[in-house]
């Protein structure tokens, strides 16, 4: 596994001159934190203006391939990882909210709608291992959209690497604070905070670098993706148009899988990605972000509406809709 040492960067200096050239558009917003005073989880909500030049959230447009042929420009280092060191290449998200968003794109052509492979799990979390800096108090999460209503919008699959907003501690950290790394078993379920109304399925990572390999990592996205698969089973009666899809998230200290049923609320006009998941909000419109601000519990029930019901306290079999 070779990611460069100096990774950090050559991520800033290239984010740097794309940025000053207008390769990149960064997308400027307000943010304002928050809590959900019944649930207690903390919220980052940034507004994107109107009228902002980024193309609409939707599928890839027929024979289009944009992270199959990236800008140079965008380019943190075209080939590294997997057996050969060529399996991915680093990008620049070329719409990034926060500075320096990278993505992790295979090289060869994947689908968004592919599982994630033990290699581009370990490669995703070496990168964190990399970027994550103690002593400035740096934090990474890496993140998948996968199907069509993850909130994904390009087919090329892709992994992207987000730094965490300074100070912000999401309900997946709070849940996992001070508690040892497990794999699930018949006895023992993912931890799921019965206070959220979406089901989630969070597992602790180890403490050590050292002991997560690539088995370690397949077997915890394999234990927890499995859960949140038997909701398509179970809820396919009940809505046939049905698509898996889930977002994953992954830090140093967790992983978590959230099943997903729709990628944006009609009613509330407002989709989520993974960022959304773990408290990160982003709002297009005003009065959307005027609503949400005056009534932060809104946004439980909009996440439970693109999600699927808390099932904390059950076992699998018993999750019967
Ligand atoms: P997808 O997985 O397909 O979609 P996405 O991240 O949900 O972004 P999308 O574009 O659908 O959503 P939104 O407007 O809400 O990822 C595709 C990624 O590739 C995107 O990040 C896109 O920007 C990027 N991209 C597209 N064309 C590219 C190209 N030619 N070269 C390089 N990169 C390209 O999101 C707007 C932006 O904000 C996205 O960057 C998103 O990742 C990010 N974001 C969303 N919510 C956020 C939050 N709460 N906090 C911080 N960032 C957030």
């Amino acid at each position: 596994m070779s990611i460069p040492a100096d990774i950090a960067s050559l991520i800033s200096d290239k984010y740097k001159s794309a940025f000053d050239n207008g390769n990149l558009k960064f997308i400027q917003t307000e943010t304002t934190k928050t809590k959900d005073p019944k649930t207690s989880m903390p919220y980052l909500i940034s507004h994107m203006p109107s009228l902002i030049e980024k193309p609409e959230r939707g599928q890839t447009p027929e024979g289009e391939d944009p992270l199959g042929k990236p800008e140079e420009e965008l380019t943190v280092i075209p080939e590294f990882g997997g057996a050969d060191n060529k399996a991915y290449k680093l990008l620049l998200n070329k719409f990034p909210v926060i500075p320096e968003h990278t993505l992790l794109v295979t090289n060869e052509y994947q689908h968004q709608t592919d599982a994630l492979t033990p290699t581009d799990l370990l490669t995703a979390y070496k990168l964190l291992c990399a970027l994550d800096n103690e002593e400035s108090d740096k934090r990474h999460m890496v993140f998948y959209n996968s199907g069509p209503a993850s909130g994904s919008s390009l087919d090329h699959k892709h992994l992207q690497i987000l730094q965490m907003p300074e100070k912000f501690v999401t309900f997946q950290d709070r849940l996992c604070n001070g508690k040892e790394h497990f794999l699930p078993t018949f006895n023992t379920e993912p931890l799921q905070d019965a206070k959220v109304s979406f089901a989630h399925f969070v597992l602790p990572m180890p403490e050590s670098e050292e002991t997560v390999d690539e088995d370690l990592l397949a077997m915890c996205y394999i234990s927890i993706l499995q859960r949140a698969l038997t909701f398509f089973q179970d809820w396919l009666n009940e809505n046939p148009e049905l698509k898996k899809s889930y977002n994953l998230m992954l830090t140093k200290e967790w992983i978590c899988v959230v099943p997903r049923s729709k990628a944006f609320s009609d009613e509330m006009k407002i989709g989520f990605n993974s960022t959304g998941y773990c408290g990160m909000i982003l709002t297009k419109n005003d009065e959307v972000f005027s609503k949400i601000t005056e009534k932060p519990e809104l946004i439980n029930d909009i996440l439970l509406e693109c999600g699927f019901p808390n099932t904390s306290g059950q076992k699998p079999n018993e999750y019967n809709y």
